[in-house]
């Protein structure tokens, strides 16, 4: 019999890197296929303990360029596509939306496309619970599956869009697919233009941490490891058609997880500065997972343990991220934020 082929879109990001590295090991009887650009965000460097297995491929390509897309599909015949690939950072977004409608928008449809010509068994899109919009600071609320879409960002928006062209394709097309939307998640791989790893790498060095308004604002944090168990339930039993949301009920203020990374590198508050607030900014977002509770998942860390790992990780691979946060990283910093001297 031969193998089953899955398609993983941005898997030299964060979490598709995380996911490629876990289905690589997990299933030796699958071919496991990473279609990534290699934007500024990819880094195929995480890879060297997988790159030279068997079941591990890399094809370097755009989703939103169907000539080679489409052509592709036709070859390899995949029976599986988990779509990570994406315009991911919020603030990026909001100085320049338009390559997330090209990649989030036009990128998914690409790849609607390509799964339907070739009749693929499951097509798993990787949303986010930020299509949903905000909720208030009443902890007592929470995003369900049924929650209407109300995205407010451009980034939401494109990924918000993304999310109803992958249902009308199932609706239209009987294309078998799944939705997962995911909390805020963190741990290895973590590109550091985003708070939690942000904020380790600059409190390593020393150097200001920029807190947008006055931190208030809530995220519940998901382990990556915990979302790649997750999407792997959802890619093997997950019943067509149907949307999960992915959380674990780790709500923490923007403050709160600045100053539990700052305790416990052992580094002073001082080290805070409360920047102008990002635009449009949500209050706070919190997941119900009991859906994908019912199908058998359950998250393996707290934050306690993963923001201690996730911490130790960094420790661990200082070599990785300080080549990130050199070159082009460098002139995005200065030109998003403008802090006192460091
Ligand atoms: P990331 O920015 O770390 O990685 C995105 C990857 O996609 C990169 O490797 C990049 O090179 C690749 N890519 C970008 N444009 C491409 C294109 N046109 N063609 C092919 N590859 C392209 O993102 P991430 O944080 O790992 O997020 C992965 C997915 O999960 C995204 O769809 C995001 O919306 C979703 N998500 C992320 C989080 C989070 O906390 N990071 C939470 C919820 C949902
Ligand atoms: O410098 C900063 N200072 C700050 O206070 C940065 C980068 C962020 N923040 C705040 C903004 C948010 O309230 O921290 C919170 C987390 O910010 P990000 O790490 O940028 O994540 P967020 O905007 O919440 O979006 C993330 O989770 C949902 C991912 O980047 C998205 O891809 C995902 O869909």
């Amino acid at each position: 019999m031969s193998k089953k082929k899955v398609l993983v879109t941005g898997g030299a990001g964060f979490i598709g890197g995380n996911f490629v590295q876990y289905m690589v090991n997990k299933y030796p009887e699958y071919d496991i296929y990473n279609l990534d650009l290699l934007t500024y965000a990819g880094d195929l460097t995480k890879h060297r303990e997988i790159e030279n297995k068997e079941n591990y491929h890399f094809v370097k390509a755009d989703i939103a360029d169907r000539n080679t897309i489409l052509p592709l599909f036709e070859k390899e015949q995949f029976d599986y596509v988990v779509h990570f690939a994406a315009e991911s950072h919020v603030d990026r977004s909001i100085t320049e939306p338009e390559i997330f409608v090209r990649t989030n928008v036009l990128g998914t449809q690409v790849l609607l496309d390509a799964a339907k010509q070739i009749g693929i068994k499951k097509f798993l899109h990787v949303s986010t619970d930020e299509v949903y919009g905000e909720l208030d600071f009443d902890p007592t609320t929470f995003f369900t599956e049924e929650t209407p879409l109300q995205p407010n960002s451009p980034y939401s928006a494109s990924k918000a869009s993304s999310d109803l062209l992958v249902r009308a394709y199932h609706e239209t097309f009987g294309l078998p697919i799944n939705i997962t939307r995911c909390s805020n998640n963190y741990g290895p791989y973590h590109f550091p233009e985003k708070l939690i790893p942000l904020t380790i790498s600059r409190v390593l060095n020393d150097q200001k941490v920029p807190v947008y308004g006055n931190g208030g604002n809530i995220r519940d944090w998901l382990h990556v490891h915990d979302h790649c168990a997750a999407i792997d339930l959802v890619l093997h039993q997950g019943e067509v058609g149907e949307i999960y949301n992915v959380g674990g009920h780790n709500e923490r203020t923007n403050l709160e997880v600045v100053k539990t990374i700052i305790k416990a590198l052992g580094k002073s508050e001082d080290l805070i500065e409360f920047v102008q607030d990002r635009l449009g900014h949500d209050k706070r977002y919190a997941i119900d997972p009991t859906k994908l509770e019912k199908l058998g998942w359950k998250p393996t860390y707290t934050f306690e343990t993963g923001i201690a790992q996730t911490i130790q990780w960094y420790l661990d691979h200082k070599d990785w991220w300080e080549r990130i946060i050199s070159g082009e990283y460098k002139k995005y910093f200065e030109k998003q934020y403008s802090l006192s001297k460091e």
